[in-house]
């Protein structure tokens, strides 16, 4: 007879982990059987399938035809398609429908969301994604992402879902996956940071880091420093400092999730700073800026618009972007006393004009 509070032998506890699944871990965080509790370890269930998907392409784009390559169109964000945008998009859609869970889709590749509507009203919940993150990386077989956010439908939607228009607090889960060496999944539904890895023999997402703590500093800057001319003076000073000051190393892949995947691990800072024509930069807030906010700050670290926490800042549209300071939180905290410093400077300047 198998006694439950005896510690778990090694079989027994590798038995236990290869058994912990991401729905299965979804309702142990909601420590609740309740149907809300079951419909998002459904939902979560969902993006792991989305991402299995999406990961067995990617394994194989290589080896296909009319896999990889752009379409010839523009999206909403001004950016030339890449066919795996259009296939990841598809599949985030796809793996929803005749769910009852999810009503509308916000995605990086559409202008307006999409609706369910055999899901819509009973399904209250709206998925935020980016589909392919990094896309710049994807021809060339580099590491790229997708992210997520869940939110709540508040009111009734008139076709508009201006009630997406709200900060970052309002979101209930949020996450990534990494399609690297290996696949994985990344995630917090306000409980902590977990990780899964996706094993192939099984098919599944099994749970590999549960409770992950961002170190409180690190090595790291991640930034594209070809925009050094681009940037305020304050960004140009903190990048001068980490020039002159032993201890950093610039790592920056070219995808946002996998540089905030090393910095959840290793620590440290990434920065995508507006510039002087684009002062809001060019990462979008409700499916790229806000969900990883929300994980980073779970974790213990701290996301930055520069003046504000990326958390509290209201978007004005469906598609607006935020300037992103996302990390360990001393070294968050640090580029803010540069942004902070050439403030003050500058309303000395303004005073002193004034007198
Ligand atoms: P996509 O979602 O279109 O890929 O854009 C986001 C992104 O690729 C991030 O992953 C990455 O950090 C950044 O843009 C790279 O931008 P840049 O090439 O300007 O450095």
């Amino acid at each position: 007879m198998v006694d439950a509070q005896q510690p778990l032998v090694q079989g027994e506890r590798s038995l236990d982990r290869d058994c912990t699944t991401l729905s299965r871990h979804v309702l142990q965080q909601l420590h609740s059987f309740s149907a809300d509790a079951q419909d998002l370890s459904a939902i979560m269930g969902r993006i792991g399938l989305a991402a299995k998907l999406i990961a067995r392409r990617l394994s194989r784009a290589g080896l296909m035809e009319n896999v990889l390559g752009v379409t010839g169109d523009i999206n909403v964000q001004g950016e030339t398609v890449k066919k795996m945008d259009v296939y990841a998009n598809e599949v985030f859609i796809s793996v929803f429908k005749q769910s009852g869970l999810v009503c509308r889709l916000a995605s990086e590749e559409m202008e307006q969301p999409y609706y369910i509507p055999e899901n819509c009203p009973i399904g209250r919940y709206t998925l935020l994604y980016d589909p392919i993150d990094g896309s710049s990386n994807v021809d060339i077989n580099i590491n790229v992402g997708s992210i997520f956010a869940i939110r709540q439908q508040e009111g009734e939607d008139d076709g508009t879902a201006s009630d997406l228009l709200q900060n970052g607090r309002k979101q209930i889960a949020a996450g990534y996956v990494l399609y690297g060496p290996s696949t994985m999944l990344v995630y917090s539904m306000g409980t902590g940071v977990h990780a899964f890895t996706l094993d192939p023999s099984l098919g599944e997402f099994i749970l590999s880091n549960e409770n992950i703590r961002i170190p409180d500093h690190g090595p790291v800057y991640s930034v594209n420093e070809g925009n050094f001319w681009q940037w305020e003076e304050s960004i140009r000073d903190y990048i001068r400092y980490v020039h002159r000051h032993e201890g950093y190393t610039a790592r920056y892949s070219g995808a946002l999730v996998g540089d905030i995947h090393r910095i959840l691990f290793q620590g440290g800072v990434f920065l995508y700073p507006g510039t002087v024509k684009k002062p809001e930069g060019k990462l979008r807030l409700l499916y790229e800026t806000a969900p990883l906010a929300f994980l980073i700050e779970q974790a213990g670290g701290r996301a930055s618009a520069g003046t504000q926490d990326i958390l509290d800042v209201v978007p004005n549209k469906l598609h607006a972007r935020s300037p992103l300071i996302i990390g360990s939180k001393e070294d968050v905290t640090l580029v803010e006393s540069f942004i902070q410093e050439r403030d003050r400077e500058q309303d000395e300047r303004l005073m002193a004009a004034k007198r």
